[in-house]
């Protein structure tokens, strides 16, 4: 079977207990039925795996979030050589699966610009533009600034496909109005682009985005007003560093009475759903 790469920052970071584990049990569940294994990445003691769920009760660890620390690529050496257990973002998780020939990997957002601070810019965007994975998300996470988001993104050099939608998708919401230059309708035709991709020896990943299930999408209005208000609490509490994107998806679950934990779990199975369809795919000729 063809493999799906998942992250292990969502559940040891970016979701809280029992959340973690229902987003485990979603995606490990969407990603079988798409005819493909799911293979999260980690590192465990100090080893870096693609197969954290092969080790059981280094599982637990990760789903307790206890002592696991988030690694993003520039942490992931670090880590190893202090025999930690370390948390994989998107950009780490990339480079892991590329090394170990995984094509595909299915997230929830991405990293991207912060809205406060401009200058704080997710590993995740440079790591889009030097390695050769494909990235399913829903758009980059509400707390960023999109449209700076998708500039730096085409200054980079990342292809962004609208996976059935023109506009870029806001993770919780299905839209912000943003216009995407690229749509595709099909996993054939991703599939096509990425072997043309392939072809022309181009090193960078791959973003196709898909909207939230509508079902479980937020209203705007909704949103921006907990994300407005969740920055407010970060500015006080003066969080930094890898810490702030945990902080503010915390912030903006407790503001929406855990609406947006609802949308963030459908949004991770849909994007399990889409990205082991795209690897069972590749795998045929
Ligand atoms: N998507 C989610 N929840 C998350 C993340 C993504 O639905 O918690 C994580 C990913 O691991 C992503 C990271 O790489 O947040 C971005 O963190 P930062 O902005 O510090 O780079
Ligand atoms: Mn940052």
């Amino acid at each position: 079977m063809p493999h799906l790469a998942l992250e292990s920052s969502v559940f040891a970071q970016g979701l809280p207990i029992p959340e973690n584990r229902e987003a485990l049990t979603r995606m490990t569940s969407a990603a079988h039925a798409a005819g493909a294994t799911p293979r999260i990445t980690a590192v465990v003691r100090g080893s870096p795996t693609t197969d954290l769920a092969a080790d059981p009760a280094a599982l637990e660890r990760f789903l307790a979030r206890d002592g696991v620390r988030k690694v993003s690529t520039r942490d992931l050496a670090l880590c190893m050589a202090q025999h930690g257990d370390g948390a994989t973002t998107v950009a780490a998780t990339m480079h892991l699966a590329a090394s170990d020939g995984i094509d595909v990997f299915a997230t929830g957002g991405i990293g991207g610009v912060h809205r406060d601070a401009p200058f704080d810019e997710s590993g995740d965007l440079v790591e889009l533009a030097r390695t050769p994975v494909i990235v399913v998300c829903a758009g980059a996470k509400s707390i960023l600034d999109l449209p700076a988001t998708l500039e730096r993104l085409e200054t980079l050099g990342v292809t962004v496909l609208g996976y059935r939608t023109n506009t870029l998708p806001g993770f919780f919401t299905a839209h912000t109005g943003v216009s995407l230059a690229d749509r595709v309708d099909s996993v054939e035709e991703i599939a096509a682009v990425w072997r043309a991709h392939r072809a022309l020896g181009r090193t960078a990943g791959l973003l196709v985005m898909q909207p939230p299930p509508a079902a479980d999408a937020l209203d705007a209005a909704l949103v921006d007003a907990a994300v407005e208000d969740a920055l407010a609490e970060a500015r006080t509490a003066r969080v930094r560093g890898g810490a702030v994107t945990p902080f503010l998806l915390a912030a903006v679950a407790r503001r929406t009475n855990n609406q947006s934990l609802r949308t963030n779990l459908s949004l991770l199975e849909a994007n399990a759903a889409l990205g082991g369809a795209i690897a069972a795919r590749l795998a045929r000729p």
